[in-house]
């Protein structure tokens, strides 16, 4: 059997089959206690429990039997973050739950047999806001206890309207033409980086950055009566209990394989350390409880082709294209020719050759609803990165130009905000759209800051593409400056208790 997972939006009705099946399938997992491995609890802790946030949340009970040891140890806290394990570890993630709901729906009368995970395309015109059925109290026969329901779930405007504001997420990851990312500053790659069982790493990936981390934070937001508390979706360690986080990440799996199919020159990593997965070199493997009862072990090469797994997606249409160096070259008036060798340029695997082109001193506070700070340019290196992006117009594709966030410390996962580049003094930031370079949503900050955590609190690295604004300075003659402009637009005013910082702002250039 194929399965076929469906756009929610267009089931045909807010309580469509697949979706009153799904709530069925949830109640049913809701039903079952903690210790279970198939209960809905347990299957949030495989992704991260943090004990004490559950309780304030009101989703553990001091009362709560434990599951044994050895269960806690082989699936608990698991999800890959800040790591090429990212996708393949979350595609496995996805497939045991599905097939858990699977199982509890067809132990219902009158159930289908095919049932399958629908997925949310935040993109897709008017499909931005929480589909209807999440949104209800009530069953659709308009009795309470509709288990789709989240309290916790504060929306954008931490109001309890929850949406994706369109204009706060992008695609550019998918123009990424590597998979793995660089460390030291470069390309964050559309996948991630190169990294062993990484519960939390700091580096997150080009589609983990957007839209993934952004949809986590502007759906969960945070309580307004107290703003360290965090909406499920906001932190991974409370992500798993939001039922809307399976339909995230089902669409966050489908544009991995968007990515992969177009152009064909995506590939996933061939490297076998990321083929066979950490548990080759002796540390954790990937395993999820199956309904039979047993584990379900996996690799991340097992989860790299979607032909070989038994489902699809009913829409796999390429995602709109920002712009490409062949288009760059048309602006710049290169015969269509060149800009044609341009595009198969670009699947080239690259030397990676990262050097560090500036940063600012010292590190920046976040507070309120703006900061700023300014990276020194190194005058060689900029020189360097001016005479790429002038020899770009005849020759090879020029360098790519990185903005690191380094080390961003907080306690508040649902701050979000967005980078802007070389803003005139006094600007509006709204009326300069071309200078942004991203955005970036804290998901994972809190464990990411603590001093006992993994990395002992050094926080999350975020890496943003600026190619695009820098080609705009040099062409306008703007970029032989001292310094570069950074401003820091958080989404909703951030208070002094979420003790935001980032470590250092640097500028990191990639050779071709
Ligand atoms: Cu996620």
């Amino acid at each position: 059997m194929q399965y076929l997972r469906k756009n929610v939006w267009e089931l045909g009705g807010d309580w469509a089959d697949p979706i009153l099946w799904y709530a069925r399938g949830v109640a049913a997992m809701k039903a079952r206690a903690l210790a279970e491995p198939t209960s809905w609890r347990f299957y949030g802790a495989i992704h991260g429990i943090d004990a004490q946030l559950w309780q304030q949340l009101g989703y553990l009970s001091p009362s709560d039997p434990m599951p044994g040891k050895a269960a806690i140890h082989r699936f608990w806290k698991q999800c890959q973050h800040g790591s090429w394990y990212f996708l393949p570890w979350h595609r496995g993630y996805v497939l045991a739950f599905e097939a858990n709901i699977r199982a509890a729906v067809m132990k219902l009368p009158g159930a289908p047999t095919d049932w399958a995970l629908p997925y949310w395309n935040y993109f897709k015109p008017n499909q931005n806001k929480l589909p209807p059925a999440f949104a209800s109290a009530d069953w659709p026969d308009g009795h309470g206890n509709n288990p789709l329901f989240v309290q916790q779930r504060y929306g954008p405007n931490n109001d309890g309207n929850v949406y994706v504001p369109v204009d706060m997420i992008n695609l550019n990851a998918m123009n990424d033409p590597d998979f793995t990312g660089v460390a030291s500053g470069g390309g964050p790659g559309f996948g991630g980086v190169d990294t062993g069982f990484e519960h939390g790493g700091r580096h997150h990936g080009g589609i983990e950055t957007q839209p993934h981390d952004w949809v986590h934070g502007l759906v969960g937001g945070s309580d307004p009566k107290n703003q360290q508390l965090p909406g499920l979706m906001s932190d991974p360690d409370t992500a798993g209990l939001d039922p809307i986080f399976w339909l995230h990440h089902a669409n966050i799996d489908r544009l991995w394989e968007v990515w992969r199919q177009s152009p064909t020159t995506h590939v996933n990593p061939t490297d076998l350390h990321w083929i066979k997965g950490p548990g080759n070199i002796g540390e954790r493997i990937f395993s999820m409880p199956m309904p039979d009862g047993n584990p379900w072990d996996y690799t991340p090469g097992d989860m790299a082709d979607l032909g070989q797994l038994g489902y699809k997606y009913d829409d796999l249409s390429p995602a709109p294209a920002v712009v490409q160096p062949g288009e760059r070259l048309l602006r710049l008036g290169a015969s269509a020719a060149a800009a044609k060798a341009m595009e198969g340029a670009t699947a080239v695997a690259s030397t990676k050759n990262v050097e560090l082109v500036g940063a600012n001193r010292g590190s920046l506070r976040i507070t309120g609803s703006e900061a700023r700070t300014s990276v020194q340019l190194d005058p060689g290196m900029r020189r360097k990165v001016s005479a790429s992006l002038a020899a770009a117009v005849e020759a090879a594709a020029p360098d790519r130009v990185f903005l690191n966030l380094e080390n961003v410390r907080g306690l508040v996962d649902s701050t979000a905000f967005q980078v802007y580049v070389d803003l005139p003094d006094g600007a509006n930031p709204a009326d300069y759209p071309e200078r942004l370079a991203g955005s970036v949503a804290l998901f994972g900050v809190r464990k990411a800051s603590l001093a006992d955590g993994e990395h002992a609190g050094q926080g999350l690295t975020f890496v943003l593409e600026i190619t695009d604004i820098v080609d705009a300075l040099h062409l306008s003659n703007k970029l032989d400056v001292d310094a570069l402009d950074v401003r820091i637009v958080p989404v909703n005013p951030v208070p002094e208790g979420a003790q935001v910082s980032i470590g250092r702002v640097s500028i990191f250039r990639q050779g071709r």
